[in-house]
């Protein structure tokens, strides 16, 4: 990592007053949490691709739950590592912070962020097909039926995840566009920026005038746009980062 582009990004962090952060799956690689794309990204033979869709929930729930259960399960034996650490003392340091984390794992909250979108949903919560009422996701072993039912209404429950093709939840978009739109440093974190619109937020900070920072050992089409690409794992590189900031 070139310590003279650390220390611009240093310089644009220590002056900022409004800080809009997405992040993504690699920010969570150092608690244990595998990245989507990438090795490892199969689960009984089928990509995720294949089961985070409406397609696949409508052909096969159980599969779908099975995959989900088996998720949530790694995901509660994990902890923030210090690259969330860092995001949390962002939050407590600069005025105006937004963290939009396409991640359902919780993580950047339990780490001490308050003011998160969590643009794809919540691992912590499932919801009625057909009320779409809200309860938390099981927990423990599959017995029986691996499909919840909804308490209110006995049609099935979901995880309370954005798939593939689906929208938006009202509201969440123009959340992080506002926070987007006043940034004055936006700091991309561990994403490899394929989904649209994450990216899209991301562009449209920095053509709204914010300093456009990605945080990632690998190259990606955002990357290659950024004002700095600070090349490593986000364990390591946003420590070192904030160091230099000192704020
Ligand atoms: C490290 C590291 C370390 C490793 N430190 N880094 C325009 C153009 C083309 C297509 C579309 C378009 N607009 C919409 C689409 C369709 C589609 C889409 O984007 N498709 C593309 C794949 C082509 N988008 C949608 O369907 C979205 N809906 C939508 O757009 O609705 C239309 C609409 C928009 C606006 C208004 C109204 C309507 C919905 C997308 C939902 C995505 N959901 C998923 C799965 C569910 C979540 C779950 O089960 O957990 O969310 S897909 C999956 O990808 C997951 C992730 O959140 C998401 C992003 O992945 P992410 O986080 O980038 O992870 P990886 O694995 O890809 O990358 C990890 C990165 O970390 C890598 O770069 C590593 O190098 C790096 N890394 N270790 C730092 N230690
Ligand atoms: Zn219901």
């Amino acid at each position: 990592m070139g310590g003279e582009l650390l220390d611009i990004a240093a310089a644009r962090l220590r002056e900022a007053s409004s800080l809009f952060v997405v992040t993504g799956a690699g920010i969570s690689a150092e608690s244990g949490i595998p990245t989507f794309r990438g090795a490892g990204g199969l689960w009984e033979g089928f990509s995720f691709q294949s089961l985070a869709t409406p397609e696949a929930f409508a052909e096969d729930p159980g599969r779908v739950w099975r995959w989900y259960r088996w998720r949530a399960e790694q995901y509660g034996e994990c902890l923030p590592n210090p690259g969330h650490d860092v995001i949390a003392q962002m939050e407590a340091a600069i005025p105006e912070v937004l963290i939009a984390t396409q991640n359902v794992d919780g993580l950047h909250r339990r780490a001490g962020n308050v003011n998160v979108v969590e643009l794809h949903g919540s691992i912590a919560d499932m919801r009625c097909v057909a009320c779409e009422r809200l309860a938390p996701f099981p927990q423990g072993a599959i017995v029986d039926d691996p499909v919840p039912r909804c308490a209110h209404c006995t049609a099935a429950m979901r995880p309370h995840i954005l798939w593939f093709g689906e929208t938006y939840w009202p509201g969440i978009l123009e959340q992080a566009q506002a926070a987007a739109r006043q940034a004055d440093v936006c700091l991309v974190v561990g994403t490899s920026a394929q989904v649209w619109p994450p990216v899209a937020l991301a562009l449209h900070a920095r053509d709204c005038g914010a300093y456009l920072i990605d945080v990632n050992p690998e190259v990606t089409d955002l990357s290659r746009t950024a004002d700095a690409h600070l090349i490593g794992p986000s364990g390591t590189v946003l420590p070192e980062l904030w160091e230099r900031v000192g704020r």
